[in-house]
């Protein structure tokens, strides 16, 4: 590069170049459909407020902040409940993105982005614009992110806040006396997009009326194609296009969840479902019992998903109980989430080692703020980030907590997700878990039926 000199023509023999424009523009493939109006009305504004960073809405509150390396972050996350502050999270945010390609083509193999790491998510952030990328009432949060040169840079619009239709929260109708009672499900989103090249990437955390938060991640954008190889065959790829192959690849998403639940001390355990061992329990051989193991230090921090085994976790708090004397607590599920396809000792697996686990579990240190270390670019291969740390063993029981639940897309392309790709979800969720004592929603007023003569709210 600094010579300008050209030292090598590589010509993989990739077969003929596409001759079809992948264009998704309207009207690239013929006239638009008719679609009718979509308003989303709240003549009385938003039901929440914003103060500075500081958002309330319902028993929620947060604060949205930035960093340069992982985009949007939520602090302080807490519940009101009656007149209790109560804490659920210190900190969360989408700490890492890796995406592997799993295809020896000669374009392809050495791709393996990380994309938070590398680029970071800030200076990615794309601005949103109201009425396209959000609808409603919204409330939007710009940030600040530094140019390559050190220059400050603002991303309008960086972060949407809004209030979302989210169908039932709960409904029994009593088929004796007819009696129906039903609420609405409404969701406080925070969300915001990150354009990596060629894709697009929406994070949308929300916050729900029965105390769950989940994490809705969205990927959209243009797939990273190769041509065909010599003989006309996408081995390990998908032909997507004329002329035009997919590869096989992954996209990683490392979450960092600093946990904080009804103080800043947690505790963690495995959960999984097993038939009960014990035949005297057992007398109809349909005996479920549900085997709780505890998470006492970093040696065991490492975990592994499984949704045949029903397998998720709890975080409970070293302060405070319920009403049945059993420590409050935040359950956490995670996706039927994928796992590396490629060789140990291959770049791809050694680059990463965070990949090979759903969760991870540390003790909280200031200096460790990255999943796969603080310069996944040009640090040696796999000498830093979580699978590291743990090697300290510290101890996890009534500890500060730092979470870190990885959820893996397997990308195995479609014709359909050609020119550009209709969203693809995945996810996180955290859900109370004997938080409360019941049903935190049964304060919710009834909603009122939009014709007098469908009594059928309440
Ligand atoms: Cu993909």
């Amino acid at each position: 590069m600094e010579t300008f000199e050209v030292l090598r023509i590589e010509d993989h023999d990739s077969g003929p170049p596409t001759a079809e424009a992948g264009n998704y523009r309207s009207g690239a493939w013929g006239p638009d459909r008719v679609v009718a109006p979509l308003e989303i009305v709240q003549p009385d504004g938003p039901g929440f407020t914003v103060d500075g960073h500081l958002v309330r809405w319902q028993n929620w509150s947060f604060r949205v902040g930035f960093t340069h390396r992982e985009g949007m972050v939520l602090h302080d996350v807490r519940y009101l409940d009656g007149d209790r502050e109560r804490t659920v999270l210190r900190r969360a945010a989408v700490n890492e993105m890796y995406v592997p390609y799993l295809d020896p083509d000669p374009t392809a193999y050495r791709k393996n982005f990380f994309d938070w790491g590398e680029y970071g998510a800030g200076p990615l952030t794309a601005s949103l614009a109201l009425g396209c990328d959000c609808l409603g009432e919204i409330r939007y949060l710009d940030a600040a992110v530094l140019g390559g040169h050190g220059e400050p840079r603002t991303v309008r619009n960086a972060v949407c806040l809004h209030e979302e239709d989210a169908s039932i929260l709960w409904k029994h109708v009593n088929t004796r006396t007819g009696h129906a009672e039903v609420r609405r499900s409404r969701k406080m989103v925070v969300s915001s997009f990150a354009t990596v090249a060629n894709y697009d990437y929406g994070f949308y955390w929300s916050f729900h009326q029965d105390g769950t938060i989940d994490l809705e991640i969205k990927l959209t954008g243009i797939m990273s194609v190769t041509g065909l190889g010599p003989d006309g065959a996408a081995r390990h790829g998908r032909r997507v296009g004329a002329d035009v192959q997919a590869s096989n690849h992954q996209h990683y998403f490392g979450l960092r969840l600093d946990t904080a639940v009804d103080g800043p001390r947690n505790r963690l355990s495995e959960i999984h479902a097993e038939v009960e061992p014990d035949p005297e329990l057992d007398p109809y051989g349909n005996a479920c019992r549900m085997v709780r193991t505890p998470i006492t230090s970093e040696a065991a921090g490492a975990r592994s998903a499984d949704p045949s085994r029903a397998v998720h976790w709890l975080v409970e708090s070293t302060e405070r109980t319920n009403r049945f004397g059993d420590p409050t607590g935040y359950r956490l599920v995670l996706p039927n989430t994928t796992r590396l396809f490629a060789r140990p000792g291959s770049v791809v697996e050694r680059k990463a080692p965070f990949v090979s686990r759903a969760l991870w579990a540390s003790a909280y240190a200031p200096d460790e703020r990255f999943i796969a270390g603080e310069y996944p670019n040009q640090g040696p291969l796999g000498e830093d980030g979580v699978h590291v740390w743990q090697r300290a063993d510290r101890p996890l029981d009534d500890a500060e907590l730092v979470l870190w639940p990885v959820v893996g897309v397997h990308h195995d392309p479609r014709p359909e997700e050609w020119p550009v790709m209709a969203v693809h979800r995945i996810g996180m969720r955290m859900e109370p878990d004997g938080f409360f004592d019941r049903n935190p929603s049964l304060d919710l007023p009834a909603p009122a039926p939009a014709r007098s003569d469908d009594g059928c709210c309440h």
